[in-house]
């Protein structure tokens, strides 16, 4: 069963950015989509948990060089 997890991401600075972090979060395990927005600094990935966790796509996204916070 797929959740939705949204991310606040801090640190893109140009268009490529976000591109980076969306072909970084396709191609691990259990993520089937990741759409990051650079102007609203903001991602919404869609994961099966037991597969990866959240914990895991903020990890990811922090060794890509910025940062991910859950939105509140
Ligand atoms: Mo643009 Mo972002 O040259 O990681 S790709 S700053």
């Amino acid at each position: 069963r797929e959740e939705k997890v949204e991310l606040d991401i801090k640190g893109m600075t140009c268009a490529a950015c976000s591109t980076r972090i969306e072909k970084g979060l396709s191609r691990m395990d259990g993520i089937s989509e990741a759409n990051i927005n650079l102007t609203t600094e903001s991602g919404t990935i869609s994961y099966t948990p037991g597969m990866v966790s959240v914990e895991d796509i903020q990890e990811k996204v922090k060794k890509l060089g910025f940062e991910a916070l859950l939105k509140q």
